[in-house]
């Protein structure tokens, strides 16, 4: 087992979540050494001041998006394994000491907990595009477990992906990438990313950009 571990999680507008969430993954993971990092882009809503009060890390900074905001949270951890979650709770808290214990058994760089029913149209297309090349049905499930050394320093050159660059990021530096499988709870109603068709298109958009990647910098 991991002698410790980082949570990291990021945060636009997120203040009736981040309680929920910080108390949650504490519960769980009582009885190992931890830390929770809440990554805020400046949500107008007080996502930040509650996180302040809550997690043992709280960061603000300007709007630069969820991938940003992840790599900043892990290169911000102060164990060298940190899992990547969503705050709304779609990731279960409950699954990370089985996780850690599938990362640390398989010697991952990276362990990716996909959705075992990925629900949306633009995300199942990604999966065909992609998932031979980098190992994992679900590219843009940040639920996640890191060795932080395979993304820490990385330079991000395709915007938002959310998520996915990170992927490529490991990949490059040799990092071994596998995949957990978990039925996830119902989704919740209005997700951050935008509601149905600004979400596919934003997908869509990221998976053109992760293919464009694997043919030129990540090649
Ligand atoms: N820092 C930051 N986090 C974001 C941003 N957009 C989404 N997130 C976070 O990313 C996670 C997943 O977002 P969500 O909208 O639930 O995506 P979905 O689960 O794919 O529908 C949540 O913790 C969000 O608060 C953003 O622009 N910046
Ligand atoms: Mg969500």
């Amino acid at each position: 087992m991991v002698s410790g571990v980082s949570v990291v999680t990021t945060t636009y507008c997120e203040a009736g979540y981040v309680g929920g969430f910080v108390r949650a993954v504490k519960r769980v993971l009582k009885g190992l050494p931890h830390e929770v990092v809440v990554v805020d882009d400046s949500s107008p809503d007080g996502t930040y001041e509650v996180a302040r009060r809550v997690a043992d890390v709280a960061v603000r900074k300007r709007r630069e998006g969820q991938t940003k905001g992840l790599l900043v949270g892990i290169e911000l951890a102060r164990y060298p394994v940190v899992v990547t979650m969503d705050v709304d709770l779609e990731n279960p808290p409950n699954l990370v000491p089985e996780l850690l214990r599938v990362f640390t058994e398989g010697g991952y760089g990276v362990l990716v907990a996909c959705r075992a029913e990925i629900p949306r149209a633009s995300e199942k297309l990604a999966s065909i595009a992609l998932s031979r090349v980098l190992g994992v049905r679900d590219i843009y499930s940040n639920f996640r477990v890191y060795r932080k050394e395979c993304v820490e320093g990385g330079e991000l050159r395709l915007g938002e992906t959310f998520g996915g660059e990170l992927l490529l990021i490991a990949r490059s530096r040799g990092c071994r990438i596998g995949e957990y499988l978990y039925r996830p709870p119902p989704r919740r109603e209005r997700p951050r990313v935008g509601g149905r068709l600004t979400a596919n298109l934003r997908v869509l958009a990221a998976t053109a950009k992760l293919l464009y990647g694997l043919l030129t910098t990540y090649r």
